[in-house]
């Protein structure tokens, strides 16, 4: 059976995953386009696909059985409540939300449907390297892990669209989840400390350093660089008791010229987690298919939303600034244990 789908926002990042759903994987079709740029729309729809004039027509449609939703950010809540009043699976990108509130007004509408029916697009934890990275840990050899280093830098950021806030409460979010994933672990406090600023950004508060102290004592720095100018480079290493695991550097083929000996870095999100994109929607075509959802849940976004918000507490008080989650729904599955 084909899964009819329906995609809200057919910017950057709406386009790529038309693209995938179209060209790249089976089993699904877009049949129902929409975003506030009616023209972007129209431009993007794939040939058949209907555009529609609203979110929620969209998404009451019975052409279309799940959603994919790459609107902007503030949007997403509405659209998330309206798939799961109409109880149709959806994929979302990130942030799953903007506010914690808005975080557990969700939780709460998915509790009461019963089912999952949400996935966040934390894309990384279907990425290769990531989930051998994490097979390494949870084997065991190396002992518990005691820091994690992870390194998230943009070649350069939309100006203007892109703001202060954003290293902290949109870029971060991945590095938080990633976090808590491969350490099996909930963010208990955030730190933030703004370095010497990076010029090419004008006045944007970038690059950010910033400290998450996991439940278990376990501490990850992150740096954030948006405007780094040589490209999209994802790092991460794990320090454990018995040694240290770390992401392998991307294959890419040596050129040897009058400059040296170089490696291509990737230009941006698209080209370096191309892979990992097709495997969360694989994953996620399969579920959809089912009327429900597996992969990065409600809570997740929710516990991102969180570090995202202390993050920002935490640049402007300059201490460090304590996360309290609210109990775990079983919806959700057990919770991380919080030793400290
Ligand atoms: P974009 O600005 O290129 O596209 C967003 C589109 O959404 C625009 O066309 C805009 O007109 C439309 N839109 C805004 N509000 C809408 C609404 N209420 N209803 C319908 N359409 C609406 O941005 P983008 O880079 O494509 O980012 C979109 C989302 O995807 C953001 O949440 C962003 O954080 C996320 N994103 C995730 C990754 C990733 O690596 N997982 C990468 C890039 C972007
Ligand atoms: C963008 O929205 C993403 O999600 C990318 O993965 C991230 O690296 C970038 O900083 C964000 O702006």
């Amino acid at each position: 059976m084909t899964l009819r789908v329906g995609v809200l926002g057919t910017g950057m990042i709406g386009q790529d995953h038309i693209r995938r759903l179209t060209q790249v994987l089976s089993g699904v079709d877009v049949v129902a386009v929409n975003d506030i740029d009616r023209a972007r729309a129209a431009t993007a729809a794939p040939k058949g696909a209907e555009v529609f004039d609203t979110p929620k027509a969209l998404i009451n449609s019975d052409k279309v059985d799940a959603v994919v939703i790459c609107s902007w950010g503030p949007a997403h809540e509405e659209q998330l409540l309206d798939c799961i009043a109409a109880g149709k699976p959806v994929f979302c990108e990130k942030p799953l939300v903007t506010s914690e509130a808005a975080a557990r007004r969700v939780i709460a509408a998915e509790v009461a449907h019963g089912t999952r029916l949400v996935q966040v697009g934390f894309m990384r934890r279907f990425d290769a390297d990531y989930r051998r990275l994490k097979k390494v840990i949870d084997g065991g050899s190396l002992g518990a892990p005691l820091m994690y280093h992870s390194t998230h830098r943009n070649a350069s950021v939309p100006e203007g669209l892109y703001t202060s806030d954003m290293p902290l409460n949109d870029t971060l979010v991945h590095d938080a989840d990633i976090s808590r994933w491969l350490l099996e672990d909930e963010v208990a406090a955030v730190e933030v400390r703004v370095p010497r600023r990076n010029t090419r950004g004008k006045d944007l508060r970038d690059p950010v350093m910033v400290l998450l102290h996991m439940g278990s004592g376990a501490i990850v720095d992150v740096e954030i660089s948006v405007n780094i100018a040589y490209g999209y480079d994802i790092r991460g290493e794990v320090s454990c008791e018995n040694g240290v695991a770390a992401l392998p550097n991307r294959p890419a083929v040596v050129v040897s010229d009058q400059y040296g000996i170089r490696q291509a870095i990737p230009e941006d999100w698209r080209e370096r987690f191309i892979d990992a994109y097709d495997q969360e929607f694989r994953e996620w075509i399969v579920a959809a298919g089912q009327g429900t959802a597996t992969g990065p849940s409600t809570w997740d976004g929710y516990a991102a939303t969180l570090v995202g918000d202390a993050a920002l507490r935490a640049v402007d008080s300059g201490a460090r600034e304590a996360i309290t989650m609210i109990e775990k729904p079983a919806l959700y599955g057990k919770a991380a244990a919080r030793a400290a």
